[in-house]
């Protein structure tokens, strides 16, 4: 036996720890994984996640090769007849009804991989349609719009500064269970209990006690979707009480004022009956925080999918702006990515690209390009010549994770054609004609592109593949660029080159730039012509801000330095970037944008609403052995107790009439799901709480681990496509208003 280790970061989440992976390279197999103690950012902390990508790896149910559906059955195909298929179905709904008849759903593991993160963006390009959706619009999509408004950037996010900061206040996050996210950092336990040892204090503010809450120095319940109600009581408390300290910060940002006065109209005691927390802890926590020498305010996916995620957004920023915690030393700060994505740019983003079309049925204004997924049911099953007739999904699974899945399986199904690039056969991928397989995370060369822009520390991180694909094969990006090229008449090679000229010319030889004098002629002779994402990498990062520049003997980073480096490599700590790479026009902050401030007449007609608290709402949980809805297949993590249980206040059950291990019906206005129940104080009164992910019971999938294990109930039966946060389009996936009786 030939066992060869590799030193690489864990895919599954943002927290990418470092870990170390026995190989037989005979049988091409993991034998063993384990934390790497010498990673400085994970030093040997794992979670139980971390076999997950060698049990998908090795998964009998797992899709290996193309398969094409006739009738309800799918048989295996051969890649070229997979993609001469997809090709020309999808060339001739183009042709008959336009690039707008067929559309795109991109999902969450696209951020985990830097080629399917490098070509997505391409792969858009090349269907020239505007029926382009996301995770994102039921996940960060209103912290794009708020960072897009202030900074110039949807992709430019101010992170906690967690390891110096002396107060952390966590709004809808559960940082010990989701490892940290807009938050990259492993061991977030640690980290917490670092804080309060140097003597700091930390906060949580959710409707659950989570396990983040039982940790933190403090918790306080609110009532689902009005975080900003609070957080405009901060900021009216800190105006009133003399505590605005912008500091350097007020240099360029323009607004303060109009802030003021859009805060007089929430002092905390308007906002208490409202929010459930009462006027004089508001007024303390304020103090407390504003008096901290260094505290970060932090929201992240309770604050975004809730009616008012773009304000709850918006106003966690400017908590720390007005107490002068943006972008400073344990406040909210901006990292410094290796390949170059958060440098200084020469010319501003213009205005926020918002509106610019419109959804087909309810006209919902895109930003950035997406429309926000909720629309898509209707796009496909609302009469038109103008419907949308052919999808392709990407490494998502819409069914489970967008609201109101069983509308959305049902379009599926009436759709002319779909095309699936997934490795499973599930809830969603089901109703594809083609399914097209990739590479598994182990399979593949990565590098953490994306949260290098979220990590709580600067660093840089290659990662090798572990095992060998069979020849057969294809990697992510090489499936994306094969439909593009069957779809347009050309060939990957073409896009490929294409993609890496218009890069080359984007970041060499331009005037003012640290690689002015790199021609694309030099560059191009380092950087060598193997296809994949390495060549791109390496001319990113040579170019980059701790680049070597194109010269070999300068001490610069280039790909070949990080890939000797075992290990993540610890770039120092965040440091300030303000003014400099502010991205909109004059470099300056609109801390109180028209996007913005029309909103807020919308969250004073809703004060009422939540003041009078009627009835019960439903909240969304994670859980440490899930990973969104595509890690039940994995036996070692969905053995064990039934996991998608109904947490319940005590009081709210005996009103009802439940019991622990008993069913409950739970309704809302677009469906009903029939879960376990699980009494608990941990839950504020008047609101219950689903993990999500789940729902494993669709017939011609094939998940049978799951199906076996943790089928469970699909929360977003009850998630009502009709409730967006208006300016974003983000999904309301928590604080469902819902009706629950015995079953
Ligand atoms: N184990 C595991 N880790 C994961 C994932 C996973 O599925 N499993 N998913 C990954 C992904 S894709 C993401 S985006 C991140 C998300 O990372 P987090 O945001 O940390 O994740 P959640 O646990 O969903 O935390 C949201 C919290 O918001 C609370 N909440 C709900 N409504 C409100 C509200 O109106 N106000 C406030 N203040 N709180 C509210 C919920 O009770 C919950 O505790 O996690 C990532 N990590
Ligand atoms: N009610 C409720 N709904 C939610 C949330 C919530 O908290 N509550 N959270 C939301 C959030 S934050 C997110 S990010 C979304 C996630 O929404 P999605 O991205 O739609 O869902 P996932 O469950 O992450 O689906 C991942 C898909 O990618 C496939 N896959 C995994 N690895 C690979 C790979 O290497 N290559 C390819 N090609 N495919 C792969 C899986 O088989 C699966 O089909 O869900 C959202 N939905
Ligand atoms: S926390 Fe778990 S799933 Fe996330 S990167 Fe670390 S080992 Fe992997
Ligand atoms: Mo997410």
């Amino acid at each position: 036996m030939a066992i060869e280790t590799v030193h690489r970061s864990c895919p599954i989440c943002e927290a990418s720890c470092g870990i170390v992976v026995d190989v037989d390279r005979d049988a091409n197999k993991v034998v063993a994984i384990r934390g790497d103690e010498d990673d400085p950012r994970s030093r040997g902390y794992l979670c139980p996640k971390v076999f997950a990508p060698q049990a998908v790896h090795e998964d009998p149910d797992r899709i290996r090769r193309p398969l094409r559906r006739i009738g309800d059955r799918f048989t295996e195909i051969g890649w070229d007849e997979a993609l001469d298929l997809v090709g020309s179905r999808l060339k001739a709904i183009r042709a008959a009804h336009g690039p707008d008849a067929v559309a795109t759903y991109i999902g969450n593991p696209t951020g985990h991989n830097v080629g399917a993160m490098l070509w997505t963006t391409m792969f858009i390009g090349t269907l020239g349609s505007q029926r382009i959706f996301s995770g994102a619009t039921v996940d960060q999509w209103p912290k794009n719009l708020s960072c897009r408004i202030l900074y110039g950037d949807a992709w430019l996010f101010p992170i906690p500064d967690l390891d110096r900061t002396d107060f952390f206040l966590c709004l809808g996050g559960n940082p010990l269970i989701s490892q940290g996210s807009l938050m990259s950092a492993p061991n977030m336990a640690a980290r917490l209990r670092a804080l309060h040892a140097r003597g700091g204090r930390s906060v949580v503010i959710d409707p659950r006690r989570t396990e983040t809450a039982e940790l933190a120095s403090q918790h306080l319940f609110i009532r689902p979707g009005t975080d900003p109600l609070l957080l405009f009581a901060m900021v009216h408390t800190l105006f009133e009480e003399g505590l605005v300290r912008p500091g350097r910060l007020a240099d360029f940002t323009d607004g303060l004022d109009t802030i003021r006065e859009l805060a007089r109209d929430f002092p905390p005691e308007t906002v208490a009956a409202a929010t459930g927390i009462d006027a004089p802890t508001i007024r303390r926590l304020t103090r407390d925080f504003a008096a901290a020498e260094r505290a970060v305010c932090y929201g992240r996916l309770g604050t975004c999918t809730v009616e008012f995620g773009t304000l709850a957004s918006w106003l966690v920023d400017a908590v720390n702006l007005l107490t002068g915690n943006l972008d400073r030393a344990g406040g909210l700060m901006f990292p410094r990515p290796a390949t170059g994505q958060g440098e200084p740019v020469a010319q501003d983003t213009g205005p926020v690209p918002y509106g610019r079309f419109r959804s087909r049925v309810r006209g919902f204004p895109e930003f950035d390009g997406q429309l926000p997924v909720a629309v898509l049911a209707e796009e496909i099953d609302s009469a038109g010549e103008d419907r949308v007739r052919a999808l392709i999904t990407a490494a998502g699974n819409p069914v489970l994770s967008t609201p109101n899945g069983e509308r959305l399986s049902r379009a599926l199904a009436s759709l002319d054609f779909m095309v699936s690039i997934d490795i499973y056969l599930n809830e969603t991928t089901s109703h594809a004609d083609v399914i097209l397989p990739t590479t598994t995370a182990f399979e593949d060369t990565n590098f953490d592109f994306l949260f290098q822009t979220t990590s709580v520390r600067n660093m840089v991180r290659y990662s090798p593949r572990v095992v060998t694909p069979p020849a057969d094969a294809k990697p992510h990006w090489a499936v994306l660029m094969e439909v593009a090229a069957r779809l347009n008449d050309t060939t990957l090679e073409s896009y490929d080159d294409f993609m890496f000229e218009g890069m080359l010319a984007a970041v060499v030889g331009q005037p003012g730039t640290r690689c002015a004098a790199v021609t694309p002629d030099m560059a191009r002779a380092k950087l060598g012509n193997v296809r994949g994402p390495e060549r791109f990498i390496d001319l990113l990062l040579r170019a980059g801000p701790y680049g070597d520049g194109f010269d070999d003997t300068a001490d610069g980073l280039s790909l070949a330095k990080v890939q000797h480096v075992p290990h993540a490599i610890d770039l120092g700590p965040l440091q300030p970037r303000l003014p400099d790479i502010l991205r909109t026009p004059g470099r300056r902050i609109q801390l109180a944008h028209d996007l913005l401030v029309r909103d807020v007449g919308r969250l004073k007609r809703a004060l009422g609403r939540y003041a009078t608290a009627p009835g019960l709402v439903l909240v969304s949980r994670r859980q440490l052995r899930n990973m969104n809805s595509w890690l039940h297949n994995v036996e070692s993590l969905a053995r064990g107790r039934n996991r998608c249980t109904l947490l319940i206040h005590p009081e709210d059950a005996q009103r009802i009439g439940l019991r622990s291990g008993g069913r409950a019906r739970v309704r809302s206005r677009v469906g009903e799901v029939s879960p376990e129940v699980e009494i608990s104080d941990e839950m504020m009164p008047g609101v219950v709480c689903l993990p999500h992910g789940f729902g494993h019971t669709a017939p011609g999938t094939r998940l049978s681990v799951a199906a076996r294990l943790q089928p469970g109930v699909n929360v977003n039966q009850l998630a009502d496509e009709l409730l967006l946060d208006e300016p974003s389009g983000n999904s309301v996936l928590n604080g469902i208003p819902v009706e629950v009786f015995p079953a």
